[in-house]
């Protein structure tokens, strides 16, 4: 299964993955989705906003309500990002079954390997949008605002990919007790703990806000520095306040996406638009830190002559993943209990524990702990003890 993803939507110059939600690498990813689905007979159920699931019903299974087992992860990856963050989760998954049956393991409940769309929110600018979609987190009205870089509305792209959008209703969660998401750790905590499995014991919150600076257009050469209204000078110095705060803090903060108009190399830009991605340990330090950067970037434009307008584009307040689950799902392994350790990044297993879903994450040791790079890796070795975890923890929500 590895190999044949492998190629799909990797940049030859970088190999890094271009997975976009409905562009053609994602949509030949869905493919093979529907293929692991059908080769295993999971009967397939999509809804409207690009979810699908496949699902294993033993012979006899008792349909009970909130019985349901579900595991998967997201196919979709940020620009330029690595193998692992999503597709680990599904591959992982659709093993996991295989194992099981090897196992000769006949599950009680019906066992669900889902596919989250924009998981990223790479294209649409909202983190988890199929997953906020499907638990109401987000309304069809808000979702159906959302543009692509090149002011493609979402609706547009998912009937361009042949798709009849229905925003918002799903019953795919109808019935679903537990949801379970193996992924790629994005981070260093199991390589220094020596271990090859963590699970989740909390998402820090955070968001996504894009900051508009507003300056003067001019000439590069006839206008003096004292006359000048220079946006880029009013981010430049705004990013170095974020970058101070997070470290004064212990936190995060980014700006990895900027772009000037017009964006000429003669000219002091007319405006200067940047993305500021932002992790903290409490919602209140989210505000909090927030706030302190909005105000530095403020008095800075003042200083500049400039305007800066800040618009929150993604945020995820805290998710605390039940605890007891965790627990359970932790101890009592050959080898010892699994570490249960915090993340800073999102994910749709907080989408749906916030939407009061019992959930749990498992993760996999990436040795490098770099993500979003093309440069994130996880051993196989380390690859195969997570499809035996994985299949160990549906066996004990299953049975
Ligand atoms: O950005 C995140 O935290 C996640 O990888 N989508
Ligand atoms: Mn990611
Ligand atoms: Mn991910």
């Amino acid at each position: 299964m590895w190999q044949d993803l492998g190629p799909v939507g990797r940049a030859a110059s970088s190999g890094g993955y271009f997975r976009q939600p409905f562009d053609s690498a994602e949509r030949e990813c869905h493919a093979w989705f529907l293929q692991e689905c059908a080769a295993r007979g999971l009967e397939v159920e999509a809804d409207g906003n690009g979810n699908t699931v496949g699902w294993w019903r033993a012979p006899g299974v008792a349909e009970q309500p909130g019985n349901a087992v579900l595991t998967g992860s997201h196919l979709d990856s940020v620009l330029d990002g690595g193998a692992y963050d999503g597709p680990l989760g599904v591959v992982s998954s659709f093993a996991a079954i295989d194992v099981l049956r090897d196992r000769g393991f006949v599950p009680s409940r019906p066992i669900g390997v889902g596919a989250f769309v924009e998981e990223e929110g790479s294209r649409f600018g909202l983190a988890c949008l199929g997953s906020r979609l499907m638990t109401g987190a987000t309304t069809p009205e808000q979702a159906q605002e959302l543009r692509d870089r090149n002011g493609v509305p979402l609706l547009d792209a998912m009937a361009a990919a042949g798709l009849e959008p229905s925003l918002g209703s799903s019953a795919l969660l109808n019935g679903v007790g537990v949801f379970v998401e193996l992924h790629v750790e994005q981070g260093r905590d199991l390589v220094d703990r020596g271990a090859a499995i963590g699970v989740a014991s909390e998402i820090w919150p955070h968001g996504r806000f894009r900051f508009d600076f507003t300056g003067e257009a001019n000439h590069a050469g006839t206008t003096r520095m004292e006359d000048r209204h220079d946006p880029m000078l009013t981010y430049a110095m705004t990013a170095l306040a974020a970058n101070k705060q997070a470290r004064l803090s212990g936190e995060r903060a980014t700006f990895g996406r900027i772009e000037a108009v017009p964006n000429g190399t003669n000219a002091v830009p007319s405006r200067v638009t940047a993305w500021l991605d932002a992790r903290c340990a409490t919602d209140a330090s989210l505000e909090r830190m927030l706030a302190e950067i909005e105000g530095l970037g403020q008095e800075r434009a003042g200083r500049d002559g400039t305007s800066l307008s800040v618009t929150a584009e993604s945020v995820s307040r805290a998710v605390g993943f039940d605890a007891d689950l965790a627990r359970r799902l932790a101890v009592d392994h050959t080898g010892g209990d699994w570490p249960i350790i915090a993340t800073q990044a999102g994910h749709d297993a907080g989408v749906l524990s916030a939407a009061g879903i019992p959930t749990a994450m498992l993760f996999v040791r990436n040795p490098t702990g770099i993500s979003h790079s093309p440069a994130e890796s996880a051993e196989i070795a380390d690859c195969l003890v997570g499809v035996e975890a994985l299949a160990d923890t549906l066996e004990r929500l299953a049975e």
